[in-house]
């Protein structure tokens, strides 16, 4: 039985070792914020189920045979015949800061409907995870969002919502426009705190946004602070965890790693601080590693961070 749906849009994805301009080599692998949390979820044990557009091409099909051979359930992707997948360009510009370039304007990605969703909808679940990027991508991918926290709340499910603000994609007020009364039904909402007041409109700051939003009825809110750990907002209080420091690699998708480790808890029946501590993991095994979703744990290799730096397991 599925536990988790998430949708949204997967691209293929090139990254470079500098700048690009200079030409040189690229590793192509795939990138989507919700399937990266599919992904770590999957490795975890969660049976996972992502839905989305990917076109009738090769990247289409390296898409969904990554994602099907990370054990994710890919039987309810749509090929889109008239539409390509969604290219994404990252750019190690230097240590540390990356640069991103989309190429999905009109992709099949941004094409996902209402009605893409309804197999997957239908056939259950325990939990949908949904982010703000797929909402921004256009007002059928917002419609599907909207159909699937619908169903969700009426089936009883746990909804997730990760903020993923993308200043590519969208305005700060356009987001807020869409996502405040969106993350109002959510169940869970993560953000980084610099996200957080834009689901929490005339909030002064990132505690008065949790504030608001659990006076709205949500019931977990959690703070991605980086280097800095992360916070946890609920009706009992606030937990606060650091980090687990690491060696920083690859800071892309971290966040995303983040969410998986803290639903991942939250599916296991973990109390707060060990759903904060699974998330601060899950964003280190992220940096530590190339790629937004390559290093992510097994549910064996959870404990690999604890070893001593330099370690070698024989
Ligand atoms: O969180 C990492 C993602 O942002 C990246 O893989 C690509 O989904 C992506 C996006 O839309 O930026």
């Amino acid at each position: 039985m599925t536990e988790v749906i998430t949708l949204g849009e997967t691209m293929a994805a090139l990254r470079g070792t500098g700048p690009m301009r200079l030409g040189g080599d690229m590793r192509l692998s795939v990138a989507g914020a919700e399937s990266n949390v599919a992904i770590g979820l999957s490795r975890l044990g969660h049976a996972t189920r992502w839905v989305g557009r990917v076109g009738a091409d090769q990247p289409g099909e390296l898409v969904t045979r990554t994602l099907r051979a990370e054990g994710v359930d890919v039987t309810s992707v749509v090929v889109d015949p008239d539409a390509p997948t969604g290219l994404i360009l990252f750019e190690p510009r230097v240590a540390d800061v990356v640069r991103v370039n989309y190429y999905r304007s009109g992709s099949a990605g941004s094409r996902l409907n209402p009605g893409d969703l309804v197999p997957a909808l239908t056939s259950g679940a325990r939990l949908l995870h949904v982010t703000g990027i797929t909402c921004a991508l256009g007002p059928e991918p917002l419609a599907a969002v909207r159909r699937a926290v619908d169903h969700a709340r009426a089936s009883g499910w746990t909804v997730s919502l990760d903020v993923n603000f993308r200043s590519r994609l969208w305005t700060a007020d356009e987001a807020t426009e869409v996502l405040a009364p969106l993350a109002e039904r959510a169940d869970v909402v993560i953000a980084s705190d610099d996200e957080l007041p834009l689901v929490a409109a005339g909030a002064g700051d990132t505690v008065d946004a949790a504030q608001r939003l659990l006076g709205a009825g949500v019931s977990e809110v959690v703070v991605k602070l980086g280097a800095d750990g992360a916070h946890l907002h609920h009706r009992g209080g606030t937990e606060r965890v650091a980090a687990v420091r690491v060696p920083v690699v690859d800071t892309v998708g971290a966040g995303d790693a983040f969410s998986a480790g803290y639903l991942s808890a939250r599916l296991d029946g973990l109390d707060a601080p060990e759903r904060l501590h699974r998330a601060v993991l899950l964003g280190a095994f992220a940096v530590a590693s190339a790629g937004d979703w390559e290093g992510l744990p097994t549910r064996s290799e959870l404990p690999l961070l604890d070893l001593a730096p330099g370690s070698t397991v024989r």
